[in-house]
């Protein structure tokens, strides 16, 4: 077998992409004197996080009540005895359907998505537990990523996010609008980004506050939390009478009406509803229009109330600007990703799902249930009782909205097992914890655009921790179906190139495996979307068929005028959540001092006039609150952020985190009951609250 570097191995990377940072290369540039700044910051503390004292070692059993942390240490069989038992009992009582499984940011991996299908939409894979008839197998995708992956591409071009491509090698403008590359994990875009600028190309960023993506672009827009489908409304108003009406007539379905609504945003409606002047917008409108300009999104735009239409409109808006699917543009290509792993029997088709009552077009799209539910579920017993939960690499707790929700229902369920690399918050409430390893202590293979390789171990697990595949094997074996399962290196190959025994060989022999030469790249790929009309739906077939609007129409959440100035009286202060930062990711790494003394406290990023106002100053200690719950948090100020828009750190909240962390949990903060209605996703970015110096 091939001897390959390993990555750094702590995070997989982005889903499906890996990092290529070698271990090795991160400890030789620690030795010099490279600046971090042009590294994952996380990357360079990876031994730090490897030889945490706060690794778990063994499986945990719990010995006390729920709610405190007294577990005993356990060996496998012992942990997977007491699976056994106990969801056996649940489904003797409810059926199977009554044990749910969920999948986080742990999960991410190539091995473990490619057994369990997290993200995207898979019919033929029900999830880890649909061979013993559980449909209630759901992940973080429930909060991340498929209201702009999946939603909204397939809404306008019955494609998903992978096939809708940002062309940065050939473009001469990009506009990033709602990601910032900088925080991506691997880094790769950003520095291809960087190589790029200094060849000239010249970046648009539209943000909410000063992100690093807004400091490094030529041409910057501050809009308000939200607010981005007006201004998209706005520029299409504006540029109207200039767009190619061949191509809208062609190619597109529904544009009339949606002009019809559009024309309603002359520039000065846009401008107060956005915060953005008049001339910044024609200026944008402009540059949009006179350029071939790519495109970079991701998921600044999908936790608003109008999460899926807004990222609709911005798509739509690209193509009907000229710039889709043409060389520098956001480019179409239909590549399917080679196929792995045979999947097990789906034994639990046709029973609903948790969730899929309330957001139906969440289970067509991705069939999966909507885990914003779960609670309801447990508590209310609605649609029925959910009674075991196995969870991998997620901290429920804290990373779902009303975080005291999620705890009460955690707490009230029969039986918990959760599986991480550390303690989380979820502890609290679990029965038995199981150990996984980092990527550094696993053999794995990855997957690049042009080969597949694997990547040896570095050092032995700690102590008697697992990968998660093997985990999941154990369990598997448990419950009864882990002939689906590897049981070792070998075997895993063996299983997740099943259907590419060419791949397989070359991987078991060399190490390694490349993809043939990339085909030729075709352009103005428009006849035929898969969509009900085949064209670029403005209307939305799909969306019509389950009761939505068919065209984007912008919603700020408030029924009415009055119950806007009611709420804005008492909480003035627009509540934007979980714009990624370098040293933490999510609620990942706020134990780890070498991260901590790059920031200390989390942050609410604020305007300077705003602060002056509550007294506050740069780095005051400061009160975010409102009528469920309040954080203290770190003020930084500044002469960019809009007037009453603040941007606020997540993943403080776990009892392992620094002492400045580990009560800052923005979630205790976020109204669960406050949705985008096509995806679920929660309003993560529009949320209302008041500030005041901590005296
Ligand atoms: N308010 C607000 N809330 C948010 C967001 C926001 O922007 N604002 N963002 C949302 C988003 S985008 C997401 S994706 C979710 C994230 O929600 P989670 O998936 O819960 O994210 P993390 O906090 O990263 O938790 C991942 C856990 O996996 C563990 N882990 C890491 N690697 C491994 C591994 O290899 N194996 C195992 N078994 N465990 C591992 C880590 O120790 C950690 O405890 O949070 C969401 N919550
Ligand atoms: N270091 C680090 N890296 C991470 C993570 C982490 O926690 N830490 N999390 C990982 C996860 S779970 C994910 S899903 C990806 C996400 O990757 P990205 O989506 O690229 O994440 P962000 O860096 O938060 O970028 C979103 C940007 O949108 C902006 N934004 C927020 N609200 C609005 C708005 O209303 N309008 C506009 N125009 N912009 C807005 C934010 O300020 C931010 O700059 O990152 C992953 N990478
Ligand atoms: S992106 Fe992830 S794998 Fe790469 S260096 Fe950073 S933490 Fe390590
Ligand atoms: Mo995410």
């Amino acid at each position: 077998m091939g001897k390959i570097k390993t990555i750094c191995g702590i995070c997989p990377g982005q889903c499906h992409v890996e990092c290529d940072m070698d271990a090795r290369r991160i400890k030789s540039i620690k030795k010099s004197d490279e600046k971090p700044s042009a590294l994952c910051l996380r990357g360079l503390y990876s031994d730090e996080i490897l030889n945490s004292e706060d690794r778990l070692t063994d499986p945990l059993i719990r010995t006390g009540e729920k709610g405190t942390l007294e577990f005993k240490k356990a060996s496998w069989d012992e942990a997977m005895e007491l699976i056994k038992e106990k969801c056996s009992k649940i489904i003797e009582d409810y059926g199977a359907k009554s044990i749910a499984s969920h999948f986080g940011r742990g999960a991410f991996d190539t091995t473990t998505n490619d057994f369990i299908s997290i993200q995207m939409p898979n019919a033929d894979n029900g999830g880890f537990l649909s061979p013993i008839g559980s449909p209630n197998n759901g992940s973080v995708g429930s909060l991340c990523f498929v209201s702009f992956g999946v939603f909204a591409p397939q809404t306008v071009f019955g494609l998903s996010a992978p096939n809708l491509v940002c062309d940065l090698q050939n473009t001469e403008m990009l506009c990033v609008w709602g990601a910032n590359p900088k925080t991506d994990s691997p880094p790769f875009f950003y520095n291809n980004m960087v190589k790029r600028k200094n060849e000239g190309m010249k970046i648009i960023a539209v943000d909410h506050y000063n992100s690093d993506i807004i400091e490094y672009a030529d041409y910057k827009y501050i809009v308000n939390s939200g607010t981005d489908m007006v201004l998209i409304l706005g520029i299409l108003n504006y540029l109207k009478d200039k767009l190619d009406q061949d191509f809208i007539g062609k190619y597109t379905y529904g544009y009339d009406e949606f002009k019809e609504y559009f024309t309603q945003f002359d520039l000065e409606k846009t401008s107060e509803i956005t915060g953005l002047e008049v001339d910044k917008i024609k200026e944008l409108a402009n540059l949009l229009f006179d350029n071939t300009v790519a495109l970079k999104s991701y998921t600044g735009l999908e936790y608003s109330h109008c999460g899926v239409q807004t990222i609709r409109s911005l798509y739509i808006l690209w193509s009907l600007l000229g710039n889709l699917d043409v060389k520098g543009g956001l480019l179409i290509n239909k590549n399917k990703p080679i196929k792995r792993v045979q999947n097990p029997p789906n034994n639990a088709q046709n029973i609903e799902k948790i969730g899929s009552k309330e957001f139906p077009l969440f289970d067509k799209l991705l069939g999966q249930p909507q885990f914003t539910k779960l609670p309801q579920a447990i508590l209310e017993s609605d649609p029925y009782p959910i009674k075991g939960l196995i969870n991998l690499g997620s901290c429920m707790s804290v990373n779902y909205p009303n975080s005291q929700l999620f705890r009460k229902a955690l707490k009230s369920l029969d039986f918990f097992v959760t599986c991480d690399r550390f303690m989380t918050e979820d502890a609290y409430f679990a029965d038995v914890i199981l150990p996984a390893t980092t990527y550094y202590e696993e053999d794995r293979y990855a997957i690049y655009p042009d080969h597949i390789e694997i990547k040896e171990k570095l050092v032995e697990p700690l102590g008697n921790s697992l990968p998660n595949i093997f985990i999941l094997k154990k369990i598997a074996d448990a419950l009864g179906f882990g002939e689906y399962y590897p049981e070792n290196f070998d075997e895993l190959l063996d299983k997740s190139f099943y259907h590419t025994p060419e791949i397989l060989k070359e991987l078991k022999e060399n190490g390694v495996y490349h993809f043939d030469k990339k085909p030729e790249v075709s352009y103005e790929k428009y006849d035929s979307f898969n969509t009900e009309t085949g064209k670029i739906e403005i209307h939305s077939k799909l969306l019509e068929k389950y009761g939505f609007s068919p065209i984007p129409v912008y919603d700020d959440g408030f029924e009415n005028e009055h119950e806007k100035s009611e709420k804005l009286s008492k909480y003035p202060f627009t509540m934007n959540t979980g714009a990624r930062i370098h040293t933490t990711f999510r609620t990942q790494h706020l134990n780890i001092n070498g991260l901590l003394e790059h920031q200390e406290y989390p942050q609410v990023i604020m305007n300077e006039d705003d602060a002056k106002e509550s007294g506050i100053e740069n780095m005051d200690l400061v009160e975010v609150y409102n009528d469920r719950a309040s954080v203290i948090l770190q003020a930084v100020t500044n002469n960019m952020s809009n007037r009453h828009d603040l941007e606020i750190n997540v993943g403080g909240g776990s009892f392992i985190q620094d002492d400045k962390w580990k009560d800052a949990n923005i979630n205790m903060l976020i109204d669960n009951e406050i949705f985008d209605p096509i995806s679920g996703f929660p309003v993560f970015k529009r949320q209302y609250c008041n500030i005041r110096k901590v005296k």
